[in-house]
């Protein structure tokens, strides 16, 4: 993909909840989607083919839109629906393989928590990193330790590929990530658990400066 291209794309980075009370991916997805999200990613960590008409639904609506659709963790699943990449944690296969299977034009993503991650992973065939919990988040189980925003700066730094910010992140505090250094902030429950998920979906697309409501 075009550097550019994937910068814009990165910018206002969408993670469906499969576990939100309110709000199913599907419509978490499209109300990211209408507020302008460039990026949507499937994360489902009870992922069973029982789902497989959702994701490919998810991964239509992007396609409408020509939005990056990005698979967490599966890369037989990405290709299978035919998805734009796949996001990896470092527990997964290595990047080199996904890339191997999903070809040169796909994206390549990687969760790199800290320095020592970033010296022991191979970002030659990685497109972005995220990096996190920049923030405290509810959301990540086994998240690993609050980093802030100088951590965040100190990954950014290190990094040969865009950063991409990930944990806690809010209309609030997403300007702060972008003045660190971040090409783009990924989000969960500030959309999938809000009160009102269109409202903070369009909050996050303006501090993200991506077009207006479609
Ligand atoms: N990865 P929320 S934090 C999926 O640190 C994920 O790598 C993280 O959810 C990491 O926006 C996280 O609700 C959860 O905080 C992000």
């Amino acid at each position: 993909m075009h550097r550019q291209h994937l910068l814009n794309a990165l910018r206002f980075y969408f993670i469906t909840d499969d576990t939100a009370p309110g709000c199913s991916p599907m419509d978490q997805a499209r109300i990211a989607l209408q507020a302008g999200a460039t990026m949507v990613q499937y994360r489902n960590k009870s992922y069973s083919d029982d789902f497989l008409a959702e994701i490919i639904l998810i991964r239509e609506i992007c396609g409408e839109k020509d939005v990056p659709f990005i698979v967490n963790d599966h890369i037989r699943l990405a290709q299978r629906v035919s998805a734009d990449g796949v996001h990896l944690g470092q527990d997964d296969a290595a990047p080199g393989i996904a890339r191997r299977i999903l070809g040169e034009g796909a994206i390549v993503g990687i969760s790199v928590s800290n320095p020592l991650e970033l010296r022991s992973t191979d970002l030659s065939q990685c497109d972005y990193m995220g990096t996190g919990p920049v923030f405290p988040t509810g959301t990540k189980a086994d998240a690993k330790a609050v980093k802030g925003l100088a951590g965040l700066k100190e990954m950014v730094d290190l990094s040969p590929i865009p950063v991409v910010a990930i944990g806690g992140i809010t209309a609030d505090n997403a300007d702060a990530c972008f003045k660190s250094g971040a090409a783009g902030v990924a989000v969960i429950s500030f959309i999938s658990r809000a009160d009102d998920p269109f409202a903070n979906a369009v909050r996050l697309g303006k501090a993200c400066g991506v077009p207006g409501v479609l």
